[in-house]
């Protein structure tokens, strides 16, 4: 008896060796990439939390840019500026803050074959101060705000429309750009938040641009969004 029952304890204990070998293939092995995280882990030795974990479980962030300023005239060392007074104070404020997100778990954008680390980025603005009860639109630009209002360049896209001014809403959306349009209440104060499933090439978003009005989606006016009436210098 005690025999019988020892073989079962042992055949148990067997056949769970082939379950636990069968989960430790399925995390590590899914695919090519797996062998594209060992590289990253060996080159990179620091803890903080990253894109390159090749297991698609971990959803780290990590920041990216913290703007926190007060609107100004242009001077050469404003970092927010402000181009019209009226819709955009002087001493108003505005905060921005970027970070990266791990793999993003809802892949609902994988057409353009391009994810393949898939790492998102999520843009978080607040504005205080700007008139009440007043719609504005705001993108991420490609240039520095200059003494011109026009010196921020054309939006940031992920992928770059062939035709500049880009106006076909293929190219001049809120997935292949970063749109913050936002409605300010009554004290002026107001929110917006833009994911998007991509990051930002290093160097090339240089601004986020307050405009006059929401931003057009339709065709040969994509993206558009009036006067630009403030600039804010971000470091990414
Ligand atoms: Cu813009």
């Amino acid at each position: 008896m005690d025999v019988t029952r020892h073989l079962t304890r042992t055949i148990a204990g067997l056949a769970l060796l082939p379950l636990l070998a069968a989960g430790c293939d399925d995390g590590g092995g899914g695919d090519d990439g797996g062998r594209g995280g060992g590289y990253g882990a060996g080159g990179e030795s620091s803890p903080s939390p990253t894109q390159e974990g090749g297991d698609g479980t971990e959803s780290a962030q990590a920041n990216l840019a913290d703007v926190d300023e007060e609107f100004e005239p242009y001077s050469d060392g404003a970092s927010a500026v402000t181009y019209d007074e009226d819709a955009v104070p002087a001493g108003s404020r505005v905060e921005l803050a970027v970070s990266s997100e791990g793999t993003g778990e809802d892949a609902d954008d994988r057409e353009d074959g391009d994810g393949g680390g898939a790492d998102g980025t999520e843009f978080s603005l607040r504005v205080v101060g700007l008139m009440p009860d007043r719609g504005y639109g705001a993108h991420m630009h490609t240039g520095a705000c200059g003494e011109e209002p026009d010196d921020s360049g054309p939006h940031y896209q992920d992928e770059k429309d062939p035709e500049q001014p880009s106006t076909d809403p293929r190219y001049a959306n809120d997935d292949n750009e970063v749109w913050l349009d936002f409605t300010t209440d009554s004290d002026g104060n107001a929110d917006s938040d833009a994911d998007v499933d991509w990051a930002p090439r290093s160097g090339e978003m240089k601004s986020l641009v307050i405009h006059d009005e929401h931003t057009r989606t339709g065709e040969g006016e994509a993206g558009s969004a009036g006067d630009r009436l403030a600039c804010v210098n971000v470091k990414l």
